[in-house]
């Protein structure tokens, strides 16, 4: 994978991650296969996506007042976690004092098409790992980092197969977002492989 070098961020990317082939196939497998749901915010709005949560059955946590109870695993997000967590750089745990702690969970994000979104946030829950990866299928999506100061960092179109990994302080420092692209009308998949660990 190769390192971008942003002040503050620690993020390395794979634009080729999967083949076209496989990223066609496990597409098609999850739009199919992922118990997809619309939940509502905290004010009892729809988020703006569609979401599918699966882990470890200790991966649960909340989020924005919303729980995130893991269901079992399905063949496909684990067949990809495996090649998720060999292809993440030693690096990104070396770097933070860790152990290779790997991946216990994913967060599945389905935008039907680019009047989906989500909003700027960071995934800074102190049950979250520093080290996520990012996995993109289907329709390009436009990833954005932001400062503090909401001053932009790094804006990717993120192609179908491609993965990103984000390590070190990028979620104490930054703030991401996929905005909302209404010329796109093909549906995107995001997966967000993390590590959940509540500590005893
Ligand atoms: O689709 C993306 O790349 C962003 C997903 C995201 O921010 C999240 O799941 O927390």
């Amino acid at each position: 994978m190769q390192a971008i070098a942003i002040q503050g961020a620690e993020i390395y990317y794979q634009e080729d991650f999967l083949s076209a082939e496989d990223a066609a196939k496990f597409f098609d497998a999850l739009v199919a296969g992922c118990a997809w749901e619309r939940r509502r915010t905290s004010f009892g709005y729809p988020v703006p996506r569609d979401e599918a949560y699966y882990g470890d059955p200790e991966a649960s946590y909340r989020y924005s007042k919303r729980e995130y109870k893991p269901l079992p695993w399905i063949p496909a997000l684990l067949e990809l976690r495996t090649r998720v967590d060999e292809a993440t750089p030693d690096s990104a745990y070396n770097n933070l004092g860790l152990p290779r702690l790997g991946y216990n969970a994913v967060l599945c994000n389905l935008y039907r098409d680019g009047n989906d979104s989500v909003g700027l946030h960071a995934d800074a829950e102190p049950e979250m790992g520093p080290v996520i990866g990012s996995l993109s299928l289907g329709a390009e999506r436009l990833f954005r980092l932001k400062r503090k100061d909401g001053s932009l960092a790094f804006s990717q179109a993120l192609p179908s197969g491609s993965l990103l990994i984000m390590a070190g302080k990028t979620q104490k420092n930054f703030k991401h977002e996929v905005p909302k692209e209404p010329r796109i009308q093909a549906p995107r998949i995001n997966l967000t492989f993390r590590n959940i660990h509540h500590p005893r």
